[in-house]
């Protein structure tokens, strides 16, 4: 039977003889170090995370910044941050694409961009980064989580209409691993009960459904460009919108809600992005497509890998939608799969595969919200259930069949 780098480190025999080569060696005397060495011995290879970012030649890195050295012109809507503005307005489709220092940010601004009334909710799903809940809270408004919908595990819209109080002015979809929202019927409540609507697409680069860029619906759309996405910038974030009124709060927003040299208009922060930061976008976005198939191919052997088997499932597919091949989230029913989530989370570790529990705990499980003042939860039956049960795999082109085989292994045992 092969054995894998950790079973035979675990072995007795080989610890006894690791300590006895440590005490001898002269090369390092036992300390803590090698004794931790010893007791918890690590996996040779190098680790799989969940993600690895895209990243551009170097050399085509340092020939951008030499127009950014030579002019020293670092930040605040800089020519590359303004060309790739644009760029990414042709790339996705979009009328209007806003650069943010990050995806954070973003949604602070966008938030703020609406003009909410002091002490307004706003509707979310808890089944998302911290950052949905978070940006909600910073800007002093009180984030109501509602339950999400069984299959597609974005926000359900009856749950939203039954969460709707006289003080919801807002509600945040979040496109959670990529899967698109139930976007008609979100707009559909949002329009009949007079609320804006935001869609936090941090997990939905590129994504379209029908051939519409998912950055066209609702009121904003908002974009991470974290190193862990797709399509990234170090750090950085994206809003897309198709109000041009909107477009122009936003803008002021990210730059201390500065007019002109004479005249501040609105109270704003810092959040615009470098030269630097738009530099690596440029020089990535030109890589997106080819990782985009890379990831397409690695989904069709996940998938293969966990077909007919029973307590195993994988992300909605949802017909008409160009997947952004942002996460592959598995989803694993204990009972009838015979084994938990954190039990397989465990072991892949164990042989230094870090897949993510993405999102557990989730935003309403967070201390900050766990009072009534700041937050409150209707009933989330399914996130409940949801929240123990989902594995976000390793998924990126530096995945190769080696590593699949590892996975399928444990996955099997
Ligand atoms: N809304 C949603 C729905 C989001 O998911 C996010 C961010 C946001 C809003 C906010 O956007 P940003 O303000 O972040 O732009 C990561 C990211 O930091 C975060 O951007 C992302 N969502 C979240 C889902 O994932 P962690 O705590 O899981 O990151 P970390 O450092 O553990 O990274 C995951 C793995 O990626 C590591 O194990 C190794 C690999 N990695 C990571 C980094 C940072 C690399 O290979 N290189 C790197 O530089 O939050």
């Amino acid at each position: 039977m092969k054995q894998t780098c950790w079973q035979i480190l675990k072995r007795p025999l080989y610890q006894k003889k690791l300590r006895f080569v440590i005490a001898t060696s002269g090369l390092a005397r036992p300390n803590k170090t090698t004794t931790l060495l010893v007791q918890r011995p690590i996996c040779m290879e190098s680790p799989l995370y969940v993600a690895r970012p895209i990243l551009p030649d170097l050399s085509q890195l340092n020939e951008l910044l030499e127009d950014v050295w030579s002019t020293r012109i670092v930040t605040n809507e800089g020519p590359l941050h303004n060309r790739l503005e644009e760029e990414l307005k042709a790339y996705l489709g979009v009328p209007v694409a806003k650069l943010f220092a990050s995806g954070t940010t973003a949604l602070i601004c966008a938030i703020r961009s609406l003009g909410l009334t002091e002490g307004a909710e706003i509707i979310t799903t808890p089944l998302t980064f911290a950052a949905t809940a978070h940006a909600i809270a910073f800007c002093g408004y009180k984030p109501v989580f509602a339950d999400v919908c069984e299959q597609s595990l974005t926000l359900d819209p009856a749950a939203v209409e039954t969460a709707i109080s006289d003080r919801t002015e807002a509600v945040i979809g979040v496109h959670v691993y990529g899967t698109l929202c139930d976007v008609t019927g979100l707009q559909d409540v949002c329009r009949r009960r007079n609320l804006r609507l935001i869609f936090d697409a941090a997990h939905a680069f590129g994504s379209q459904k029908d051939g519409t860029s998912v950055g066209m619906v609702g009121d904003i759309s908002v974009f991470s460009l974290h190193a862990t996405k797709l399509f990234h910038t170090l750090e950085g974030g994206l809003i897309t919108t198709g109000n041009p009124q909107l477009a122009e709060s936003i803008r002021l927003i990210r730059n201390f809600g500065i007019a002109s040299e004479e005249q501040v208009d609105m109270v704003g922060i810092n959040g615009k992005m470098s030269e630097l930061h738009a530099a690596i976008g440029l020089l990535n976005l030109p890589l997106v497509e080819a990782e985009i198939a890379a990831r397409a191919k690695l989904r069709q052997t996940y998938d293969s890998m966990i077909a007919g088997r029973p307590g195993l499932r994988s992300q909605l597919t949802q017909p008409g939608v160009k997947l952004s091949e942002q996460y592959y989230p598995l989803i694993i029913d204990p009972e009838e799969f015979g084994r938990t989530r954190d039990d397989i989370y465990e072991e892949f570790k164990a042989h230094g595969i870090y897949a993510r529990r993405y999102f557990w705990p989730v935003c309403s499980d967070f201390a900050p919200y766990q009072s009534e003042k700041v937050h409150s939860v209707q009933a989330i039956p399914v996130v409940d259930k949801i929240k123990d049960r989902v594995l976000c795999l390793p998924f990126h082109s530096g995945v190769k069949v080696n590593h699949i085989e590892n996975i399928s292994n444990i996955m099997s045992k």
